[in-house]
């Protein structure tokens, strides 16, 4: 347990009917909302804990209905946290200090007991990129340091929420603490929080993953803005796998303080995943129907900002094609009683990237995000409504923009109007090409897995891995320039394996030799990769991407088909002369510099992947891994 302290004595029908009291010390505290009754045991037990330690006010148990919600937007309303966004129903705005604006890498912790459990140990690695451990002692300091009456005069509230359909047997619960109101509202959206969930825990093993979030009360330095309380500069976000176990200090947003996000589906998920045999990933998975009325599943893995929830819902530009979404974000994957592998979307709702999005490249976003979302960090216009960079620019006529600052902007200024890390919260519900699927407790079967990124040179729209060995290398491999989800610099090539870089939550090297294993298992599906966004000499995307990715769909539902519309090269397999479907397609779309493999570019990639798996794996690498790497050389060499 992270969270020593004092046992509380609980008395329990004190008070008003509905009021439960938590019996500190010396003070009674009341349960503001909701019945701590319907508790287990276990939840009561960390709730007295993360009470005892953060010292709130009073506790809200959440129920997740509509009057909740209700209660607590007008609360934020009142605290200046969200505007209301009167162009659309019951959407909201909320602006965050400027400086808590996305994911925080650096701050962002394992604590396992040896240091290899959490990262490769290498002689070499010059500071390690594959996540951060930190020691037991380490982390209750850091805790000790900063929860101990961190919610005073405050409202703690506890979420009960299920990652993946309530009551499915794949779904696993936990239960978020917060302080925060924003907090619990977007839970609602991206889970599925409330009461039914302590039903299931009531019912069900009683397990459940411990998540507790402060957004923190600065101890020192300037003083937060009221409207969107955080504490940037001690920000940590720790990890137990161990014990299931979360605690995220300081920020309010995104994947910092969503616990059931990266935290629970992806960290603490990929810990269970290993344990259990199965694959907790970053990925979307989206139904993709051909002409003839033929359906499969695809994954995909991009890094973060990369394009997962735009290929997730395209609308196809080739005729016939029809693609449905079951995720955006994240996907857990497990071989059935068949041998065969089965996803589900652990999620409930989208938390996507606002820019870039508009009628012309995501259509469905913008049929999905108009009801009951929740923006972050977008441009707002004088009539209720909402801008940002790549919206059409038909929404500015005769308004005035209020930038995600909440200064009136203009575009003379050359400032962004929104962030480019602002999002949209909403539910995955009102997508209207949710596929039919996308809550089957079975899961949907996998055919294809895709990985990619922003590869301005070099690297071709698509090619094919030759077995599983070979795309767990592909995976392994995969670099991508990184974006405004994390607090690196924008433009630098990253190494970003299997997109799950700052979402491991174990050794890389134990991670590849678990991907390598699933062969083992059942029938794996074919790996592709794929790269929408290849550029010309003087800058510009080569590729139309969007739509136009159905293109390269088409041809990898034919593959796995066993069409043989491919040709070897010493990278994978790429489609073959005419394989793939242009027809209709700009005249100005050079095929030749899409798929074109520049012989001393491959071989500064192999170096590059050579001296990373070295400097960063180093004896964790597994030996087929290694292998795969010497092939490429070999080939990349006889060029
Ligand atoms: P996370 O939610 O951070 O994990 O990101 P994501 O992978 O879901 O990224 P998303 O689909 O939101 O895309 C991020 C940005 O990439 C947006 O600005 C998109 O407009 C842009 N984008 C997506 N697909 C394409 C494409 O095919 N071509 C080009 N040029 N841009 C794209
Ligand atoms: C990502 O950065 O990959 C996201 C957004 O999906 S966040 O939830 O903030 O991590
Ligand atoms: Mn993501």
């Amino acid at each position: 347990m992270l969270l020593k302290g004092v046992q509380l004595l609980r008395s329990g029908l004190a008070g008003p009917p509905k009021c439960y009291n938590f019996r500190l010390v010396c003070r009674a505290l009341s349960v503001q909302y909701g019945d701590a009754k319907t508790l287990t045991p276990a939840v009561r037990d960390y709730v007295d804990k993360c009470v005892n330690l953060c010292q709130p006010e009073r506790v809200h148990i959440c129920d997740g209905s509509p009057a909740e919600s209700k209660l607590l937007q007008g609360l934020m309303l009142k605290q200046g946290t969200i505007l209301p966004l009167l162009k659309y129903e019951n959407c909201w705005l909320a602006r965050t200090n400027p400086a808590d604006v996305a994911r925080v890498e650096s701050k962002t912790f394992i604590s396992t007991e040896r240091k290899e459990q959490t990262v490769p140990v290498t002689p070499n690695a010059t500071p390690g990129t594959l996540g951060n451990w930190i020691s037991e002692t380490d982390l209750q300091a850091a805790i000790a340091e900063r929860f101990p009456g961190c919610m005073k005069g405050r409202t703690m509230y506890v979420i009960p929420f299920s990652m993946g359909p309530v009551g499915s047997p794949l779904s696993k619960i936990g239960i978020e603490i917060t302080d925060s109101p924003y907090v619990v509202e977007s839970m609602k959206i991206m889970t599925r929080a409330g009461a039914p969930v302590l039903q299931v825990l009531q019912q069900g093993d009683g397990q459940f993953v411990k998540c507790l979030h402060s957004v923190g009360t600065p101890a020192s330095g300037v003083q937060a803005q009221a409207s969107w309380p955080c504490d940037p500069e001690r920000t940590i976000i720790l990890h137990k796998p161990a014990e299931n176990e979360i605690v995220s200090y300081g920020s309010g947003y995104g994947g910092n303080s969503l616990l059931g996000k990266k935290c629970f589906a992806l960290r603490i998920g990929s810990t269970i995943a290993k344990r259990e045999g199965w694959l907790a990933e970053h990925m979307l998975i989206l139904g993709i129907t051909n002409p003839q009325g033929k359906k499969i599943y695809v994954a995909a893995a991009f890094p973060s900002a990369c394009g997962k929830t735009n290929l997730a819902m395209m609308t196809p530009t080739l005729p016939g094609y029809k693609v449905e979404c079951v995720g955006d974000d994240i996907a857990w994957m497990k071989f059935d009683a068949q041998g065969v592998l089965r996803a589900i979307n652990p999620e409930n709702g989208f938390f996507g990237v606002a820019p870039g999005t508009s009628r012309a490249t995501n259509p469905i976003a913008m049929d999905t995000i108009f009801r009951n979302t929740v923006f972050t960090n977008v441009a707002s216009t004088s009539d209720g409504g909402v801008y940002w960079e790549g919206m059409e620019e038909a929404q500015l006529a005769n308004v005035t923009v209020t930038d995600w600052l909440g200064k009136l902007w203009s575009r003379e200024s050359g400032k962004p109007a929104a962030h480019p890390n602002s999002r949209f919260c909403t539910p995955a519900a009102q997508c209207p090409i949710i596929d039919p699927a996308w809550e089957d407790s079975a899961g949907v079967p996998i055919s294809a897995i895709l990985f990619g990124g922003r590869r301005p040179a070099g690297v071709p729209l698509v090619y094919e891995a030759r077995d599983w060995a070979h795309g767990v290398f592909i995976g392994a491999s995969m670099r991508s320039e990184a974006t405004a989800a994390a607090e690196h610099k924008a433009k630098v090539i990253m190494h970003d394996p299997f997109a799950m870089r700052p979402f491991f939550g174990y050794n890389f090297g134990d991670y590849l030799a678990h991907w390598l294993s699933m062969e083992k298992r059942g029938q794996v599906p074919k790996i592709f990769h794929v790269n929408w966004f290849r550029k010309s000499d003087e800058g510009k995307f080569l590729w139309p991407g969007f739509g136009d990715n159905s293109r390269v769909l088409d041809w990898i539902f034919r593959r796995v088909q066993g069409e043989n519309c491919f040709e070897e090269s010493p990278i994978g397999r790429l489609p073959s002369q005419g394989a793939l479907n242009v027809a209709g397609l700009p005249g100005n779309v050079d095929l030749k510099q899409l798929f074109e493999l520049p012989k001393e570019f491959w071989q500064q990639e192999a170096k590059e992947i050579e001296q990373y798996f070295d400097a960063q794996v180093g004896g964790h690498l597994p030996r087929p891994v290694a292998q795969q790497l010497a092939e490429l050389k070999k080939r990349v060499a006889s060029m």
